[in-house]
Order: structure tokens, then sequence, then C-alpha cells
């Protein structure tokens, strides 16, 4: 495994833009081929970063070893937000994030964040299976990046370190880590929550020293994160759930060839079921690794919830192209 690290990978960015270079920048040799340099916030094992290196295994079979994708998983290139300006500016080739930190660059990503859009995961799949999805992650090129495909990221529920949140009511007071996102902010604050943006691999200690009382997450972040040993509180409201993307970098884009292209789509595409089957895996064994901890859970009924959010959807849905996006999401409803 070469070892880079951020910095390395910024001075990286001064000259061509490619696996080779940026090694030759943190003072390696050139790899052979082209390694594409993938970033994941989860650690190895997570089911997003285990799709991506399947995604890699495909693209050196079919390109007899010319391309294969290198993983830096864990965070270790920098907080979502820092990694994803590195990928628009071609320092990072695929980063995996979820959609809020995207939320600020490219209106139409709030779109599958609108709380209790989804009315189930098979609503969901769908959804961005269909077009919607399509036009999601075409609305991310003009912006820097090629949107690959979604991946699950479950329902996120609200946990505390000082309460279960059955009601509304509950959060009042309570101090809500939120990711760095409008959406987040004023979905919290619609209902009942104070919000306060934070970067995923600081809640823990957050929570710890009371900088903030709560989260919200899926029960696969929830687990690996460690956070239930410090916010013993889970509540299932599945109030948001937003899919994860696989992000590529137009830069690194530019300079791949057309078959090479298409060929990294078709991988892409080939991992989402591999990516789900890990997920729907995952979700039982960290629930379950959870109830044994002792954590308390509630599953709350989600209706006075859902009743306090349309101004964050009146706030947020602003141009026609959202509106179609939602109609037609609401559409594919199979419920
Ligand atoms: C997780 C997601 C991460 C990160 C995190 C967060 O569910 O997979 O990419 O966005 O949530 O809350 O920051």
């Amino acid at each position: 495994m070469i070892a880079l690290d951020r910095r390395s990978l910024l001075r990286g960015l001064g000259g061509a833009i490619g696996g080779a270079s940026v090694a030759l920048a943190a003072g390696c040799a050139p790899m052979e081929g082209q390694l594409l340099r993938a970033v994941d916030t989860h650690p190895d094992g997570y089911p997003t970063v285990e799709a991506v290196k399947y995604m890699g295994q495909l693209l050196r079979e079919r390109s007899g070893g010319r391309l294969g994708i290198e993983h830096y998983a864990g965070g270790v290139l920098g907080q979502e937000r820092d990694a994803l300006e590195i990928t628009i500016f071609g320092g990072i080739d695929l980063n995996r994030v979820s959609l809020a930190p995207l939320n600020p660059i490219v209106p139409e990503t709030l779109v599958p964040g609108l709380p209790f859009l989804f009315s189930s995961t098979q609503h969901m799949r769908a959804a961005m299976d269909g077009e919607p999805g399509r036009a999601i992650l075409d609305a991310l090129e003009p912006h820097g990046l090629i949107g690959l495909c979604f991946y699950d990221s479950g329902g996120r529920s609200f946990y505390t370190t000082k309460r279960l949140i059955e009601r509304p009511e509950d959060l009042r007071g309570l101090k809500i880590r939120v990711q760095s996102s409008d959406l987040f902010v004023e979905m919290v604050r619609a209902l009942g929550g104070n919000p306060t943006p934070m970067d995923f691999g600081e809640v823990y200690q957050g929570l710890m020293q009371g900088t903030v009382d709560g989260a919200e997450n899926n029960w696969p972040s929830y687990e690996s994160t460690r956070h239930f040993e410090v916010a013993p509180f889970y509540s299932e409201t599945r109030h948001v759930m937003a899919p994860e993307v696989l992000t590529m970098s137009a830069i690194t884009w530019k300079r791949i060839s057309a078959a090479d292209r298409a060929l990294i789509r078709q991988c892409a595409q080939e991992s989402i079921p591999v990516m789900r089957e890990l997920w729907d895996a995952k979700v039982e064994q960290s629930r379950a690794a959870i109830v044994a901890s002792g954590v308390r859970i509630a599953a709350p009924d989600p209706a006075p919830f859902q009743a306090l959010v349309q101004p964050v959807w009146d706030r947020f849905v602003t141009t026609p192209t959202m509106r179609k996006l939602v109609d037609d999401i609401r559409a594919m409803d199979p419920a």
C-alpha cells in the first residue's frame, strides 16, 4: 500500500492529475497503468467500501490489469466535505459520499434528502434506479463531478445521550449534530431540536463531551462509529432515506477514453446489487449487535414528525426541475 496523506495529495494537484503523478508527488515510484484513488469516510468492511473494492476487481479483470482502484477508507484523506473539494480539483478520483455534503453544491441532491419522501427501501431503490436517479447523477457534472451510482444508506434516525425521542417534543432543548447541509439544519429545527453542524469524525467526541446531545444516522453508522456507547437511546424515526452516491472527479474523467468511461460506468452499475446485499446483511448485524449491547430502542409513530416538515419542503423545493423530481419520485411509490 502506498502511503499518501492529504498534504501529498494536494501537492500532487500542481502537476498532471492521475495515479502516477500523485504517487510521484508523494515520493513513490509511478504505478503501472491507471490506478484510481478512491476514498470513503467509512472503514474497511463497511458495505460502501467493499462495493467500491468489488468494482475495482471488475475493472482490473476486464481491463486486463490496466485499470484498478486503490482504496483509502476510514476518512484518512479528510472529512467528506474536504475530500469532496479535493475530488472536484482532481486530487482524488473516486469519492463515495452521502448526498448531504453535495447539497450546497448541487440543488437537485436536496430532493432525496427531503424528510419522509420515501415510504420504503423499495421506493428509494426504484426511484434511484430510475429516471429521477439518472437526472440527479447527471446534475453533478457541471459541478466537476461525475455521478456513477447510488448505494443504500437505510433510514436515518435520532439517537441521544439523554433520552428516547418518542415524539417531536422530546427533541426540545437537545443539541443535535447534523451534516453540513442547510436542509438538515432546517429539518432538525422544524422538528424542535437545536441543530449543530459537525463533521462525522468529530461526533463521538462531541457526544462524549456534551458539545451535542444527539445525532441521527442509520444502524450501520451508529454501530461502526461506536456512537451507541456514548448515546445509548436510539429512536427509529427513519426521517431521511437519502442514498449514498459514488462520484468521480470530472478532471480524471476527461483524461479517460470513451471505452474506459463506459467500462467504469458498467462496473459501478454492477457493484450496486453487491452493495445492496452487503447492506441488508450489515443492517441486520448492526441492529442485533446494538440490541445486545443494551441500548434502549424506540419505534415512534412517524406521523407527528411528518406533520412538522412541510415548511422544510417548501423552503428547499424551489425550482421546476426539483418539483418535477419530487413528483416523479412520489409517483413511483409502490405503497
Ligand atoms: C453516514 C454516511 C456518511 C456520512 C455520515 C454523516 O450515513 O454514510 O457518508 O455522511 O452518515 O452523518 O456524516
